[in-house]
């Protein structure tokens, strides 16, 4: 008995093992076909051999996860080339990401090499931090530590035999991930961050030995890490001496890493204790379940995940009261609303909650209203001898500003009429190349400034007041208000406690008055609630501003006066006449219906007779009479030349016999006879 054996050796062993991987067919011993047949079920006379020819490029179903790059090891397999921080055989794994100072914890963590790496050593990183100072890394032997890594200035700073440094260029304190990777190579050390080579400079040899220890995030003891910046605040992941890993927390794929020897106060993941949860609770009244005293609550886990009160989408949590806008600002968020103030309502009072080191002036200023008012003021706010008042006069936009030097205020009054009840508005804005203000309003330049604008004082913790000149003084204006905005910065028509979340970014106007009880949205005076409109005339509200739409018969402003019906000249073809309650119609000659506007069918009634044809002419009528008829209405016989009538005066019929139309002939009487 022999046996054939085809793809593989008997008993091959080799790893891996040398067997044939590819497609057979037609293979024919004697004659017998012996491959391809399909072998008996449970023989072991084939294995791995499958019917058919159709294996493709494993690389073909892309593989490899995160970006990895596959490459196609043969037919059957391939291999994923991982990037940073990826890891596995489909790069599916990522290594664990180390927080350091969460909590502002005193963390570290130290590795111990456990071979010789020599003379070239790499050693790399992702940093993540907003700290811009920090101790990262720190390789030592018992005598010395000859490579420090620290952060100054949110700039890598290296350190070699306590002597040569290095400083990065680019500032890593952002927020985000960078790959940090330092190459000692012999007699030169060399920075590089995110593929981007930082610096490099001539170095005294080191050497790394068995036994040598890796710090990372600080040193045991506080005084030593003060030194480089303090303890790390911040994350680390995906560390590695060389080729060699030096892992956190290991991931389940083997690699070769060094030996973690000591974990303190680091955490697993990079969930940061929230920059902005922290601040966020330092000045609003929450508890640490995110419940306040008026019973607002947000929900904590929201802030778990993030960062910075950028990154927080407030208008997710539905801060705002109802009817308003919530609006997301670059570190919180504004309820915008439009409200509507009256005289009965009180005036609206603001302040800015910072009044020192805003680095940014007041360089724009805008609002919107909606009045039918000739005269009111607006806003106000004064400071010494600096104010800005926004009024109308003469419905026109009046701004008033000094800048608080004598002769250097200015009032100018824009040109087109705005108490039109429609909506209008106004903005403020410096003109940019001058230092002069533009006043627009409805987006036309109305105005630039004549005097030097100074509005910064907006933003020290001056009163601002909206509606009136001063918090006692009656409210002035009355109609609806737009969003007011000074230097980028809502003036909310809310107060604070109206709303559900205090607004988290540090710098804002509040609404002050705690009397002022603005009614939210736009709504117009109810003019027509009292239906001013008499004789059932139908009131418009154009916004506090009625208008009547009257019945015919009525007119007026309150369709009061009865209306003069002819003044509409109702009559087409005829005079019109006022009669009680209406009016009447004179038609001329040739037309009729109740407006004259009809022309008179003279035919329809004619007295055209015996089939006589009417004939419309210039308000008359003719008849056209068939041949047997005359006459004006055809109803006169048209004699035929009478034998007997024609010749009445000399062939009359004698003895009295008179002569018959009907035939002609005398009809005598009786005694007399023939023809005459
Ligand atoms: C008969 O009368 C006609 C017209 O009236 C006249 O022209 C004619 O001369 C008369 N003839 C005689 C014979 O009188
Ligand atoms: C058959 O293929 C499987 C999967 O590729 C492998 O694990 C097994 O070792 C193969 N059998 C032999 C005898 O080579
Ligand atoms: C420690 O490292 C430094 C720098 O490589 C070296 O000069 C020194 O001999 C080392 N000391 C020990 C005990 O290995
Ligand atoms: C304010 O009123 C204007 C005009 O009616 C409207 O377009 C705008 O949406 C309103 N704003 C808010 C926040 O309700
Ligand atoms: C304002 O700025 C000064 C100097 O720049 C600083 O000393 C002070 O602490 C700052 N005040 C606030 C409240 O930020
Ligand atoms: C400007 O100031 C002067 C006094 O300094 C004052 O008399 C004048 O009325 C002011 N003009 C305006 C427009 O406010
Ligand atoms: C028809 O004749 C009568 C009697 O002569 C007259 O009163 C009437 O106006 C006439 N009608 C028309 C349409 O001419
Ligand atoms: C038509 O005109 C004639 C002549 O002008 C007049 O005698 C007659 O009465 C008119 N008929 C009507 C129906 O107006
Ligand atoms: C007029 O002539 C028609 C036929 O053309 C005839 O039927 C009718 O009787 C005549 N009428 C008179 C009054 O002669
Ligand atoms: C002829 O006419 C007259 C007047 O109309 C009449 O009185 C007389 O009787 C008539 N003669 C005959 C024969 O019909």
């Amino acid at each position: 008995i022999a046996h054939l054996f085809i793809g593989a050796g008997p008993g091959d062993k080799t790893e891996p093992p040398r067997v044939f991987l590819g497609c057979l067919r037609d293979v024919l011993v004697d004659s017998h076909l012996v491959v391809p047949v399909m072998s008996a079920e449970g023989s072991d006379t084939q294995v791995n051999v499958t019917m058919g020819c159709n294996d493709n490029d494993k690389c073909d179903d892309g593989p490899c996860q995160n970006r990895g790059r596959c490459v196609s090891q043969g037919w059957r397999s391939y291999m994923c080339e991982c990037h940073r921080p990826y890891e596995g055989g489909n790069c599916a794994e990522e290594y664990i990401t180390a927080r350091f100072g969460s909590k502002d914890l005193e963390s570290y963590a130290v590795f111990s090499i456990d071979d010789d790496p020599g003379e070239t050593l790499t050693v790399s990183l992702f940093v993540r931090t907003r700290q811009p100072r920090g101790l990262l890394l720190i390789l030592a032997n018992s005598t010395s530590q000859y490579l420090r890594l620290w952060l100054d200035q949110g700039r890598v700073k290296i350190q070699v035999n306590n002597f040569e440094t290095l400083l990065g260029q680019s500032v890593i304190s952002d927020g985000h991930f960078h790959l940090v990777t330092v190459k000692l190579d012999g007699p030169e050390v060399t920075l590089t961050q995110s593929a981007q080579v930082q610096s490099s400079r001539p170095i005294r040899h080191i050497w790394a030995h068995h036994g040598d220890r890796v710090f990372v995030g600080g040193l045991a003891d506080p005084r030593a890490s003060a030194t480089f910046g303090g303890y790390f605040k911040g994350c680390v992941q995906d560390l590695r001496v060389n080729n060699k890993r030096l892992q956190f927390y290991p991931i389940p794929s083997f690699v070769e890493s060094y030996k973690l020897e000591q974990l303190l106060t680091v955490s697993p993941g990079c969930s940061s204790d929230n920059a902005c949860a922290v601040s966020y609770w330092q000045y609003t009244p929450f508890d640490r379940q995110g419940r306040t005293v008026n019973s607002r609550w947000i929900d904590l886990s929201f802030f778990s995940l993030l960062k910075r009160c950028e990154e927080v989408k407030w208008c997710e949590l539905s801060p705002c009261p109802a009817s308003t806008v919530c609006q997301q600002t670059s570190r919180g968020f504004e309820c915008l609303s439009n409200v509507t103030v009256r005289p009965e309502s009180a005036i609206l009072h603001y302040r800015n909650n910072r009044n020192n080191n805003r680095t940014v002036g007041v360089t724009s200023v805008s609002l919107g209203f909606r009045t039918r008012q000739t005269v009111a003021t607006i806003l106000h706010a004064q400071r010494g001898s600096k104010y800005i008042t926004v009024s109308l006069r003469d419905s026109r936009v009046v701004v008033e500003h000094s800048a608080g030097v004598e002769h250097d205020n200015s009032s100018v009054q824009s040109e087109r009429p705005v108490s039109d009840g429609e909506w209008h508005s106004v903005s403020l804005g410096v003109h940019d190349r001058a230092s002069k203000w533009i006043i627009n309003v409805d987006g036309n330049t109305e105005e630039i400034f004549i005097g030097v604008a100074d509005l910064d004082f907006l933003l020290e913790g001056t009163d601002i007041f909206i509606g009136g000149l001063s918090l006692d003084s009656p409210v002035s204006f009355s109609g609806c208000l737009a969003p007011v905005e000074i230097g980028g910065l809502l003036l909310p028509f809310h107060l604070d406690t109206d709303l559900k979340l205090l607004r988290p970014q540090e710098e804002q106007f509040s609404q002050l008055n705690v009397n002022a009880h603005p009614h939210y949205g736009c709504w117009g005076a109810s003019v027509c609630a009292s239906n001013p409109c008499q004789n059932q005339g139908l009131c418009e509200d154009l916004f506090d501003l009625h208008h009547c739409n009257c019945p015919s018969t009525w007119s007026g402003s309150l369709c009061q006066e009865p209306s003069d019906p002819c003044v509409a000249k109702p009559c087409v073809y005829g005079n019109c006449r006022n009669t009680p309650g209406g009016y009447r119609c004179e038609c001329e000659q040739g037309f009729t219906g109740a407006q004259c506007e009809m022309e008179v069918d003279l035919c329809v009634n004619s007295n055209c007779s015996n089939g006589a044809t009417c004939l419309k002419g210039v308000q008359n009528y003719s008849c056209l009479c068939p041949q047997n008829l005359t006459g004006q209405y055809c109803n006169l016989p048209l004699l035929p030349v009478s034998k007997c009538s024609g010749t009445r005066w000399n062939f009359s019929c004698f003895n009295g016999g008179n002569c018959s139309v009907v035939d002609d002939n005398c009809l005598c009487l009786p005694g007399f006879s023939g023809q005459w």
